[in-house]
């Protein structure tokens, strides 16, 4: 580490910008990130000499740390989030906006000398795979150790990066923790320059500005101008009995079951079938020659949820995590090894995620939202297609989300514009991921209401433009597993028997599953569900399929509350379908 540019060969305007950045930001020192074993290391032993990181137990959790996050900055904030553009109408009700000049004029001021004292690291990152069409480069400059140890983990750091940069062009990204004052916390992305801005927060999504930031949000944009589609999806392979593999992506909201879907462990009653993670959290998917998408996963590690993985409901998390992960706002206990709630029993003496001492019935001992950040290199069921620079072919879509109720276990759109009415349609619980309420039910359309880095409308008539320019495209689906009871009990088992639906999606894909046709779509037949092993009680399959119209009713006049409130661009089509819903749900045959 700290090696010069000259190790790279790296062209003038990148380091004419680097230099540009630091005259702003005057840090004590600029160190160019390599991205190896031996770098990373270095960071390690900084931050646990400064206490950034606590060491954990290293005989059984070897090369895992600990963070703690200020206790101000443990979420993304959407509030201090704004999409930096000329015109306000560019970035829809969704989002918040600040003129480009004005938010640029206004960050630079705050940059000004933010890294006296600090180290400055550059980072190159590469998403996506080694010499795939569709992979970017960014540059991350950041004054955060942390920030640029996680950025190892979870991108391809270093030369293969700079070795990607295509017409002198890379994201340009400036992250500064400042003093973490969150009256000062932006996270400013400007589409047009190819910018982003983040200050005062170190927190995953705000500052690791390969994820939310490039991605998804000035990705999003460049979808739109280049006709393909950046998502906050999951993509998996389904390797059945046979052999076949089908490919599906998944957009769920955060903290909705993306990762967990991602790194399913089929059940026993199912050991015959393969579940192979491409990406747990974003997709980018492109048509190929013959109309087909192909998705690419453009990170290379996973920034997941811990509260409620354990060993029962997700073997492969827990092992995967076991080794070579930086925990943020777990619990730590006695022996030096992390804790968080839904683990199992808890240890009899506990730090919480604060580092006080924790005794039961005081409130959670992890954040609700604490994370591990961990490569996909280590996950022992990554699929063989993960490295493919040209993605996998994308048979179904399947959204989902937190619904205690209303929305069955799993249906099948008639189309793709109502699949996408679907997806407009999506409304779900808020949970931790982001601050504010947590359970209140909001509009997340696609999973991408924070993400979307544009008007949402014209998102869904993007959208709604690959329908003419294709005949090969996804079938459409919705899931919920998170049905409730009467009692408030979770109604499916979830987890690794979240397979049986899979199984089910992947059998329509093939013409070869049963359905009942309902105002809504295509319900599954108890029958047509792999059901015999899973002894649940009573009428819960009814339950879990059934489709309530009156509530539905209900729910598009939510809908169509919500659509109005996105102004003229939205879609006709949209509209129309909203229609043909109402009038089936109305008049069921
Ligand atoms: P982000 O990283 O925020 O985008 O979240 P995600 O969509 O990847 O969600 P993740 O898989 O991390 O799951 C979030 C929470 O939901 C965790 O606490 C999981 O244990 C829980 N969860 C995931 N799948 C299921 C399920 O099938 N049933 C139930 N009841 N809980 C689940
Ligand atoms: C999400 O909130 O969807 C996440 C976590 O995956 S973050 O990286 O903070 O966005
Ligand atoms: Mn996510």
């Amino acid at each position: 580490m700290i090696h010069g540019p000259e190790n790279y060969g790296i062209e003038r305007p990148l380091l004419e910008w680097v230099a540009a950045v630091a005259k702003t930001t005057k840090p004590d020192g600029i160190a160019w990130c390599d991205g190896s074993d031996e770098e990373f290391q270095s960071l390690i032993k900084l931050m646990t000499a400064d206490g950034t990181l606590i060491k954990l137990n290293q005989e059984k959790y070897p090369n895992c740390y600990l963070h703690r996050s200020n206790p101000n900055d443990v979420a993304r904030t959407e509030e201090a989030t704004f999409i930096c553009t000329k015109n306000r109408e560019d970035v829809g009700p969704t989002n918040n906006w600040m003129s480009s000049d004005e938010g640029e004029a206004k960050l630079l001021k705050l940059l000004d000398g933010c890294m006296i004292g600090r180290t400055m690291y550059v980072i190159p990152y590469l998403l996506g795979p080694v010499g795939s069409p569709y992979s970017q480069v960014g540059i991350e400059l950041t004054d955060s150790c942390y920030v640029a140890a996680n950025m190892e983990i979870m991108t391809k750091v270093g030369k293969v990066a700079l070795e990607h940069i295509k017409d002198g062009e890379f994201m340009k990204g400036i992250h500064s923790t400042g003093q973490l004052d969150p009256n000062k916390r932006y996270i400013c992305h400007f589409p047009d320059k190819k910018l982003i801005m983040s200050l005062n927060s170190n927190y995953g999504g705000n500052a690791l500005l390969s994820k939310k930031c490039h991605s998804l949000r000035i990705a999003s944009v460049m979808a739109r101008d280049q006709g393909w589609l950046a998502e906050h999806m999951l993509i998996i392979g389904i390797e059945d009995p046979d052999g076949t593999v089908t490919y599906v992506t998944g957009a769920f909201p955060s903290t909705s079951g993306k990762t967990n879907l991602a790194m399913l462990k089929p059940p026993e009653y199912m050991k015959d079938w393969k579940v192979w993670a491409v990406s747990d959290d974003i997709a980018w998917m492109h048509l190929d020659s013959e109309g087909r998408f192909r998705a690419i996963n453009p990170e290379s590690g996973f920034f997941a949820v811990s509260p409620n993985t354990n060993i029962r409901t997700n073997p492969r998390i827990m092992e995967t995590v076991m080794k070579n992960t930086i925990f943020t706002n777990v619990a730590l206990a006695m022996d030096g090894t992390p804790w968080w709630e839904g683990m199992g029993d808890h240890p009899r003496k506990l730090w919480d995620w604060q580092g006080r001492v924790w005794t039961a019935g005081k409130g959670s001992a992890a954040h609700p939202n604490s994370r591990f950040t961990t490569s996909t290199n280590q996950y022992p069921f990554l699929s063989r297609e993960y490295t493919n620079p040209n993605g996998v072919p994308i048979t179904a879509i399947i959204f989902g989300g937190r619904r205690s109720d209303l929305v069955p276990l799993v249906y099948e759109s008639f189309s793709w514009e109502h699949g996408v009415l679907m997806g407009a349609m999506l409304k779900v619980e808020t949970t931790a991921a982001a601050g504010g309420e947590v359970g209140v039910l909001r509009y997340d359309p696609m999973a991408m209401k924070p993400f979307c880095g544009y008007h949402i409308a014209d998102y869904f008539r993007h959208w709604l433009s690959f329908r003419s320019k294709s005949e090969n495209l996804p079938k459409i689906f919705q899931i919920n597993a998170f049905r409730m009871g009467r009692d408030g009990r979770f109604l499916w088992p979830g987890y690794g028997h979240n397979l049986v639906v899979l199984k089910w999606i992947v059998d329509r894909c093939r013409g070869r599953a049963e359905a009942v046709e309902t105002p809504i779509g295509y319900v599954p037949t108890p029958e047509s569900l792999n059901l015999n092993e899973m002894n649940l009680p009573g009428n819960t399959i009814e339950e879990l399929l059934h489709v309530n119209n009156a509530a539905w009713m209900d729910e598009l006049e939510s809908s169509w509350r919500f659509f109005k409130t996105l102004g003229e661009q939205f879609p006709n089509i949209l509209w129309q379908e909203l229609s043909k819903l109402t009038e089936r749900l109305r008049n069921p045959s």
